[in-house]
């Protein structure tokens, strides 16, 4: 179970995110809308949430899933492969220090970042993109290995993030697409597919026995509810333009 998340509110500068999408340029104001409805779903789950203030020098900032690996034994402040994120990274630990005693550090050459890493109870799957390197992720698998925990790397070829087609949603139940649909290192779950025409729809999260999808797509809400879960659609459609998922606007733990 969660106890808490972080998020970050929108700047204005958002409008100038990292993107790779054609869905033309996010409305900030609608935007604002959204982050706030996102959180009032995270507190729905039973969530104390922090919200950190917008910070307009870093257009990619409220996606703070990324800069920031929480586990049950320790944090670990990534190092973000997309050099315009790369500071984002050092306004997180002074926050983490609320929270966590333990708190350690990617370094160079090393690169991660955080929607990169699917944890799996005490595994930590993460996927080598071009945002996250080898050395990266030997990092966190050594630094995961000193609190008793453990890390595998998955190559990707497709997505931006291991989590961008991939969510795991607890008692062995995993959301999966495009790549992952027939990737053996995951051929032990049960798999819930999702069509490749609503593949935004692969990153969800679960929180406390409900799960955050987002809205406007009909064939993943379906199979997520056959498979027995209780769904919070949010309206996602803003920060999709700039290639964000909805797993990669808050740090659960
Ligand atoms: C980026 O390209 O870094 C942002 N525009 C989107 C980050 C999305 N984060 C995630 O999937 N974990």
């Amino acid at each position: 179970m969660f106890k808490r998340a972080i998020v970050r509110t929108p700047s204005p500068s958002l409008i100038d995110g990292i993107t790779t999408a054609s869905l033309g340029l996010p409305n900030y104001t609608l935007a604002l809308q959204q982050h706030a409805a996102y959180v009032a779903a995270l507190k729905s789950c039973g969530l104390e949430v922090t919200t950190l203030a917008p910070d307009d020098r870093f257009p990619d900032a409220t996606f703070v899933e990324d800069v920031a690996l929480l586990t049950p034994r320790c944090a670990i402040v990534t190092r973000p492969g997309a050099p315009t994120r790369l500071a984002e990274s050092t306004l997180i630990g002074p926050v983490l220090s609320h929270f966590y005693a333990d708190i350690e550090y990617i370094k160079a050459p090393g690169t991660v970042e955080a929607g990169d890493i699917m944890m799996v109870g005490l595994h930590f799957y993460i996927g080598l993109s071009a945002r996250t390197n080898q050395a990266g992720a030997d990092q966190v698998i050594a630094i995961l290995k000193r609190y008793n925990m453990s890390g595998s790397v998955v190559p990707l070829s497709e997505v931006l993030h291991l989590k961008t087609g991939l969510s795991y949603l607890e008692d062995n139940q995993l959301v999966v697409g495009g790549e992952f649909k027939t990737c053996a290192l995951f051929a032990g779950f049960n798999k819930i597919e999702i069509d490749d025409d609503e593949a935004y729809a692969a990153n969800c999260v679960w929180i406390n026995n409900k799960v955050l999808l987002p809205a406007g797509f009909p064939k993943a809400e379906r199979a997520l509810s056959a498979a027995g879960f209780d769904l919070i659609t949010v309206d996602m459609s803003e920060f999709q333009k700039i290639d964000g998922g909805l797993s990669c606007l808050s740090l659960r733990f």
